[in-house]
Order: C-alpha cells, then structure tokens, then sequence
C-alpha cells in the first residue's frame, strides 16, 4: 500500500477500497478461487466483496478463465463489428423482456451516462429525477446531492462537477412517492427521466416499498417521462430478467454492467428498438467507445450468462444461501446484544448497525459506522472480506455454500462480541 500511495490516489483505481470508512489498510489481493480470495502475504478470506457484483459465479470459474483466454488467443479488439457481442447481445435481448435491442459500452457509469443522454434525446427535455442514496456511476450530472427542498434542482456532491450540470438533476428520497410526484409537477413538462436502482445497493441494501416501483412506472406515464432502471447490481442477479422481471414493473431504458461482463469490463444499455435507434448511427444522439464490445469481455460475459443459466435453480439456491446468512447474523447479533438490522434481497445482504430497516438513505445513514468499522476489521481477522463500508451491500455467488456461511456466522458471532464490549 505504500507503494500503491505513491503511485496511484490513496494506492487504490476506485475510492471505496482504500478502507477510509472502516480505517486501517486494505488487503492487497493475489488470487481469487471460487468463493476464496488470497491476498499477498497468503492470508486466504471467505469473500463477500465479490468484485461489487459482476462475480455471481465466483472467482476464476474454469468456464469463463477458458473463454477469456481462447477469445484472447485471437486477438484482444478490432474495433470491427463480432460475433461475439452478437452472442451476449442475444442473451441480454432474450432474457429482459423490455430491451429490443442493446449497446455495449465499458462500465456502468457509461451505460448510465448513455441512458440517461437517449431519454433527454428522445423526449427532447433536460431534467433528471435520481433519488437520495442510489448510486449511478460518476458521470457530473449524477454526481448531484439533494437540494434544499424536493423540488429544488441539486447541488454538486463533488468538486469539479459545475453547478449548471448538477443543476440539471432533481433529488427525491428513494421510496417516497410523493416527493417524486411533487418533483414532478414542481418541473412538469421538463423531467426527461426518473432513474432508479429497482433494489437500491448503494446506500445499503434497501428494497422498494411494496407499490413503489409501480408508483414511480404512473408518474413517468403521467408526466411523460420515461422510466431509466438502472440493473448495475441487479441485472442477472435479482432474477435473470433482473429486478424488473422481479417486481413486474416495465422501465423504458436498462441500465446493466458487471455481471454481464463476468469480471471483465462492460456495461450495456438497453431499450424498445425505437428508441434504441434514435442512438447513432441510425440516429443522431451519439455515443462512442474504442473498447466497447470488447471481444474478450463478451466472451466473458456470455461465458457467465451460459453457466448461469445451465445451473439448476440457480436464484432459488443464491436465496436460500441469503436467508441461511440473514438468519445467523441475526441470530449473533441477539446473542451479543448489538443492535443489527439485516437487509437482504435474494443474493444481496446488508448489516445495517441499526436497530430497525432503513427505507431509505436518510434512515440508513444514521447507521453506527463505528461499529460497522470495529465489525469490518474482525470480520478481517477471521477470514471473512467485506466491502469496507456500511453502504456496501454483501454479494454471494454460486460458488458460496452452506459450510462457508456457518464459518462466517461463527466469525461474526465473534465480532459481534469484540463490538458489544468496545
Ligand atoms: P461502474 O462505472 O463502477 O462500473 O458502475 C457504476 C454503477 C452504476 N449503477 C449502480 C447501481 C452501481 O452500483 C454502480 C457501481 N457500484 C459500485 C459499488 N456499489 C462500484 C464499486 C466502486 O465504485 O468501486
């Protein structure tokens, strides 16, 4: 890490994995075996990081390792049209009922960027509705904090983001129907977008209120927005139709990245065949990249699509493996007497240092990050890697088995213990 700190921001490619929010230095990874990681001193973990999502299969499945290096064998791009990313194409197309036709691009970040451009285009309006705690990638204008009121446009949450951008964004709280309608109407003939992560991931697992999704699919209809579900964390997990196939609601444009690219770097948008082709070069908003469609990172994520869907059962296994956890951590927490709310949504898990569920970012973000911190280090301790931060879901992979969740419910029994006596 001393090395890395000279050489790269806080030693780290990405903010969350430096530990600023749980203190002390990250592990530095070596290998990754199925539901095990290895760090370099030859420490081996139960891993619940899992990449942030993409490896619902596990680490280094012989599956996708082989496809990666046979696409390899044949060269890394072309910047020509493949077939390879005619064959993820297809599984996407078949499996989400509501996208006709897709575009490959290289992170979720872009995919949200692009989305979120083609309803603006399509709709020919400059407003977005996000909501409080929902992560959608880094782009400026979604890098935009609450205002003072629900009808006020944002403010920047970063430097470097200009006002007039972040000016363009409205905030409502996640699962309140009435700040978004009142949004809305405050703004109502010039909302391009409500965008939503259908099961929030990134403030914590939260998932919708029962009629939220609902709700939010009548406001977009009446106020003739469109409906951006952003499935980052979602898409192939939740269901393989994703969360929307979950609660049955229908959004206008999907979001998807990390598992559809099996580790590798990819994310896709993806929409009715209309408005697909209102992006370049059938249309004139545009969109562009070097990378995208990548051919090893489409055999990468068809690779992982295929074993997803040749495995028996495969979200009812991920939730019952869910429940398995969900139920010993709560158990551990009563025994230890540390208040601890558990959030969990098939394959997703959060432990929130609380003593009720949060609904959403304002409930969640009075967690006792703390604790979380103290949890988090002996968790560490004893084998088990979470993501260092308490709004930081916990993801299983098919690779994850009962043993390794009653190793992590022993370790956290124990850690449980070391935070009820701090
Ligand atoms: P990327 O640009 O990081 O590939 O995707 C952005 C993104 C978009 N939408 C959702 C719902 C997401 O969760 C993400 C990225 N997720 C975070 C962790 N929850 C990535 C981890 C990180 O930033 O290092």
């Amino acid at each position: 890490m001393e090395r890395g700190r000279r050489l790269l921001p806080g030693g780290v490619d990405s903010p969350v994995r430096a530990y600023n929010s749980v203190g002390g230095d990250p592990v530095v990874l070596a290998t990754g075996q199925g539901a095990l990681v290895t760090d370099i001193d030859g420490n081996t973990y139960i891993d619940y990081v899992s990449s942030y999502g993409p490896l619902i299969l596990g680490h280094a499945h012989p599956r996708v390792t082989k496809a990666i290096s046979e696409a390899a064998s044949h060269g890394a791009s072309f910047g020509a049209p493949t077939e390879a990313e005619l064959d993820l194409a297809e599984q996407v197309i078949d499996s989400i009922s509501s996208i006709e036709m897709v575009r490959f691009v290289n992170s979720g970040t872009e995919a949200a960027m692009s989305a979120l451009r083609l309803a603006r285009g399509a709709v020919d309006r400059d407003l977005i509705l996000k909501f409080e705690g929902c992560y959608h990638g880094h782009a400026d204008g979604l890098l935009a904090a609450a205002g003072s009121g629900i009808a006020t446009l944002a403010l920047p949450d970063s430097p470097g983001v200009p006002a007039a951008m972040a000016a363009q964004t409205l905030v409502a709280p996640y699962n309140d129907l009435d700040a978004a309608r009142a949004a809305l109407s405050a703004h109502s003939q010039n909302v391009a977008a409500i965008v939503v992560e259908p099961i929030a991931g990134n403030m914590g697992v939260i998932p919708p209120a029962p009629g939220y999704l609902a709700g939010l699919r009548a406001l977009c209809d009446e106020f003739g927005s469109l409906l951006v579900f952003d499935e980052v964390i979602t898409g192939f997990r939740a269901a393989r139709g994703g969360a929307q196939q979950r609660y049955g609601i229908k959004p206008d444009i999907t979001v998807l990245g990390k598992i559809i690219g099996g580790g590798l770097p990819v994310g896709a948008y993806g929409s009715s065949r209309k408005l697909m082709e209102m992006m370049a070069p059938t249309g004139s908003i545009y969109q562009a990249g070097t990378l995208s469609g990548n051919p090893i990172a489409m055999a990468a994520g068809k690779a992982t699509l295929d074993e997803l869907f040749s495995t028996d059962d495969p979200y009812g296994r991920l939730d019952s493996l869910g429940r398995r956890l969900k139920a010993g951590l709560e158990t551990a927490a009563a025994e230890a007497g540390v208040p601890l709310t558990i959030n969990q949504v098939g394959s997703t898990i959060t432990a929130f240092f609380l003593d009720a569920a949060p609904s959403n970012y304002k409930e969640a973000s009075s967690s006792d990050t703390k604790a979380f911190g103290l949890f988090h280090r002996a968790m560490l301790d004893r084998g088990i890697h979470l993501a260092p931060s308490q709004y930081e879901g916990w993801f299983l992979s098919l690779a994850h088995n009962e043993e390794l969740i009653d190793r992590t419910i022993e370790s956290a029994k124990e850690a449980l213990q070391i935070v009820a006596r701090r």
